[in-house]
């Protein structure tokens, strides 16, 4: 056992020695407690490592990404061809690991505290399926690791209270506790005791030798004994565990170890891997007997899965039906929705409308888990948990999570809850609050995982509250993740921003089929009037803005295009209805997602917005928000300061807003041409 930890700590500081970059001290002190869970306690099937069933490791420090890497070579998923390729173009090591689950990697990782909210999620995710299905069949147990960033970032305190609080037992968190972080030691910034914290919490706590095998056996057994809450295994480790200096002895300040080769803080690497029995000019080996460890290991988990497989297929006999749903769920499959017969009441809000949809879902879509943070009858979710109800410790198939007050917490608890597979996640709260869930958006769209966010209350027309709650960069900041693509060159997000309450439903229409990436649905406090149907039903014509945007109405010869998204639009054809009395021919575009708009085939594009048409845009956001649309000839009239607090309608005539001020401002500008 100690010879495969070391030969992990062999690997993982010839890595970064070899990239000349990375973070080994860490790495060196986690070891021994990943080798044990790895070879004795973690359950997956050697031969098909993505199997529903499985149990999930966690990393919240992806800096430790050598200790994983190294680990998972030991566990043959890696090379060692791959660890030498660590941190360079195109490895399949890069710095932080990114999420890979054939290879062992449940989660992109790297910006401290998000690893081990997602874990949480995912035992959320572990404990409904477990509830639906039978723990027999999901008997899946939720592994993280934690370090002292971790346990500092804000962040733990919304996961430690909500795993508490569900009384998560099939949650162990190894808390690699070893007094040093990046550029100082922990007691100076952080002198609170972490074992009662996480006790007033509801969890239990166990403090062990972090580097002691049979310690950190014993307390994983009582882990899992444990039933009604999660788990914290406090290890007391040392920081770069092992390393010596020339002369053979135990280095003195071990804060240089933590984001350097270790050669640059003062060890020596002949002497520290000649001490674990392995050789500095040739550091990329597995010993024989770790090989042997972990062969022997693959065949006892064969012979789980195999007894998992029989458990399995018993159930399926008597359980056709279910068996049949587990797999659509883990397979991301929507049941049929007759989207076209939801039923919306006009002129409502579109967070209502979204209330509507969300009351529709609750009935058809079993496997969908919504959330929101303490806002649920405000952004309206409470459509989706008046068909269901919400989750406890005593009901873990309530399929609404109040999360509290935590709308990062709750970001990420849904996150990881589709990381782990078999549901579906949305949440909702205040669109000015999405600055708070920025971090975990922007990891969802890197690893690709289809929450959908739910944000109402989405511009100055909040109202009363005034400028705290009035959003108007947010939708400039959200739409930059339009822009940006991820590795598998889509955007890495669909960001929505219907225009009234059909529109809405046609949004999550294209939220519910987007299992791409990560979908935003921007929606508004105020009712909004219906837009012009034009001779179509209200969902055929709201269906155009799948193409990203449309024309909503239109006069042969128009002299302008008005554009907007959201509610502006229907101030535009308010604003354009007072110009077309007046002999004005005008278009109105509606474009609720400006990427998916410019996605579409140039013709498309100049269909809707020709070259030559003079363009004017409305937007209750920055001007920046249609910018691309607009273009550099075209009028944008927008916000370029905060809002204010007063009646919505107050702020639309002092602020510009209201038909006839618009009107006025289209006015003008066709005056001039
Ligand atoms: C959110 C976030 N902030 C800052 C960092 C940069 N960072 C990487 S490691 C680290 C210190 C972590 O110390 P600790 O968690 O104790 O890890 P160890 O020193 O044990 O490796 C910091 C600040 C980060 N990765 N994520």
């Amino acid at each position: 056992m100690n010879k495969a930890a070391d030969n992990i700590r062999c690997l993982a500081l010839s890595m970064v020695e070899k990239a000349k970059s990375g973070h080994p001290g860490g790495a060196l002190g986690g070891a021994d407690f990943i080798n044990v869970l790895f070879s004795e306690y973690l359950r997956f099937d050697p031969d098909c490592p993505g199997r529903w069933a499985r149990d999930r490791f966690f990393l919240d420090p992806g800096h430790m990404s050598p200790m994983l890497y190294a680990q998972l070579a030991l566990t043959g998923r890696f090379s060692l061809e791959e660890l030498e390729a660590f941190r360079q173009w195109g490895s399949a090591t890069p710095g932080h690991p990114e999420r890979d689950v054939e290879r062992g990697i449940e989660n992109t990782s790297g910006p401290l505290g998000q690893g081990h909210t997602l874990a949480v999620g995912a035992a959320i995710a572990a404990k409904f399926l477990g509830h639906r299905f039978g723990s027999e069949v999901m008997p899946q147990q939720i592994y993280a690791f934690i370090s002292d960033g971790g346990i500092q970032e804000e962040i733990s305190q919304g996961a430690g209270r909500i795993a508490g609080h569900l009384g998560l037992d099939n949650l162990t968190m190894f808390y690699d506790a070893n007094d040093v972080q990046l550029s100082t030691m922990v007691d100076e910034v952080d002198t609170e005791d972490v074992a009662r914290k996480y006790e007033a919490w509801g969890w239990k706590v166990l403090t062990i030798k972090g580097n002691d095998v049979a310690e950190i056996r014993k307390a994983l057994d009582e882990a899992l004994a444990t039933k009604g809450c999660p788990t914290l295994i406090i290890g007391k480790t040392c920081m770069a565990y092992k390393a010596l200096d020339a002369e053979g002895r135990d280095i003195v300040d071990r804060i240089p170890t933590h984001g350097q080769p270790l050669s640059k803080a003062g060890v020596s690497i002949e002497k520290t891997l000649g001490a674990m029995g392995f050789d500095a000019a040739n550091p990329f080996v597995i010993a024989p007997e770790v090989e042997a460890l972990y062969r022997q290991r693959d065949e006892e988990l064969r012979q789980l899965w195999k007894q998992y497989d029989a458990t399995f297929s018993q159930w399926q006999k008597a359980n056709a039906e279910d068996a049949a749903l587990m797999k659509d769920w883990f397979d991301g499959k929507l049941p049929v929705i007759d989207w076209a017969a939801i039923e919306q009441k006009s002129g409502q809000a579109t967070r209502s409308a979204s209330a509507t949809v969300l009351k529709e879902l609750a009935a058809r879509v079993p496997n969908m888990i919504v959330s929101s943070a303490d806002l649920s009858n405000s952004d309206k979710t409470d459509g989706f948990l008046k068909g269901t109800e919400a989750m406890s410790r005593n009901n873990y198939g309530g399929r609404f999570l109040q999360a509290g007050v935590a709308e990062l917490t709750m970001a990420a608890l849904c996150v990881g809850m589709m990381l782990h597979g078999g549901v579906i996640a949305a949440c909702g709260t205040f669109f000015v609050f999405s600055d708070y869930q920025k971090p975990v958006i922007r990891l969802a769209a890197l690893m690709q995982v289809p929450v959908k966010f739910v944000w109402t209350h989405d511009a100055f027309r909040v109202g009363e509250d005034g400028p705290t709650h009035e959003p108007v960069e947010q939708e400039a900041q959200i739409r930059l993740m339009e822009k940006l693509h991820n590795h598998s060159g889509q955007r890495s997000m669909l960001v929505l921003r219907p225009a009234d309450v059909h529109e809405t439903t046609v949004a999550w229409q294209m939220a519910m089929e987007n299992d791409q990436t990560p979908t935003g649905l921007i929606l508004s406090r105020q009712n909004i009037d219906d837009l012009p149907n034009e001779g179509l039903t209200p969902y055929a014509r709201a269906v155009r803005m799948m193409c990203g945007g449309y024309i909503v109405s239109d006069d042969e010869g128009a002299e302008m295009a008005l554009v907007a998204t959201g509610s502006e639009v229907a101030t535009l054809e308010a604003a354009a209805a007072i110009l077309r009395a007046e002999g004005r021919k005008l278009r109105v575009v509606s474009i609720p997602s400006e990427g998916l708009f410019m996605d579409q085939p140039e013709s498309y594009r100049r269909e809707v917005l020709p070259e030559g048409m003079p363009r004017f845009g409305l937007t209750a956001g920055l001007p920046i928000n249609l910018e691309g649309l607009v273009g550099a000839n075209g009028v944008i009239h927008g916000l370029e300061s905060f809002g204010y607090s007063a009646p919505y309608k107050v702020l639309d005539e002092k602020l510009g807003f209201t038909p006839e001020a618009v009107a006025e401002k289209i006015r003008t500008l066709l005056q001039r041409r």
